[in-house]
């Protein structure tokens, strides 16, 4: 009879033991895990935009969806893994709009914090049409592209735009926030 309760104990002491160090291991694995997932997600993020020079005009398009909605702004996205600054610059507008630019130049560099808890490095070039006309290719994010004059924009302007337009007035390049 002692013995079956000996028994018995020392199973339940194994059932448990098993039991604390399987969810112990698993609740650091989780922990771990979201932990990295949101040190990443707080890092910022690396922006490009393009201020395209078409005959005195400049394209602009109103954002439907993500931070900025209903704000009108350039083309231009997020930088992917190992790209160039020309190489995002082209694929974002080519992906954007279908059309081709060339010419590509830095405008001005912006620490960018107007859509937190969203945080970018903005970098603002400016670029030559070269062909095609701009087409909505993206229809889940931009309404449509048009054509305007630098001094009569429409608005209200995506976040980032006022400093472009700044920049290429009087030449400053760096804002930092
Ligand atoms: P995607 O990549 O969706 O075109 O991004 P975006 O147009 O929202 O631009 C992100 C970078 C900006 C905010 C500097
Ligand atoms: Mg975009």
């Amino acid at each position: 009879m002692y013995k079956k309760r000996e028994d018995a104990l020392v199973r339940d002491f194994w059932y448990n033991f098993r039991r604390i160090v399987f969810w112990e291991f698993c609740g650091r694995l989780y922990l771990a895990h979201s932990q990295g997932e949101n040190m990443s997600e707080n890092r910022p993020q690396v922006g490009i935009g393009v201020m395209i020079l078409k005959d005195g005009k400049v394209l602009l398009g109103k954002r439907k969806s993500s931070h900025g909605a209903g704000e009108f702004a350039w083309p231009g996205g997020h930088m992917e893994y190992m790209e160039s600054f020309e190489q995002c610059t082209k694929r974002e507008v080519y992906e954007e709009t279908g059309m081709e630019i060339q010419n590509i130049r830095f405008l001005r560099l912006l620490n960018l914090k107007e859509y937190a808890p969203k945080h970018y490095i903005d970098v603002g070039l400016i670029a030559d049409w070269k062909s095609g006309e701009p087409q909505i290719m993206e229809p889940e994010k931009i309404e449509g592209w048009n054509w305007y004059d630098m001094d009569n924009l429409p608005t209200p302007l995506f976040a980032t735009l006022p400093t472009y337009i700044e920049a290429y007035k009087t030449g400053r390049n760096f804002w930092d926030a």
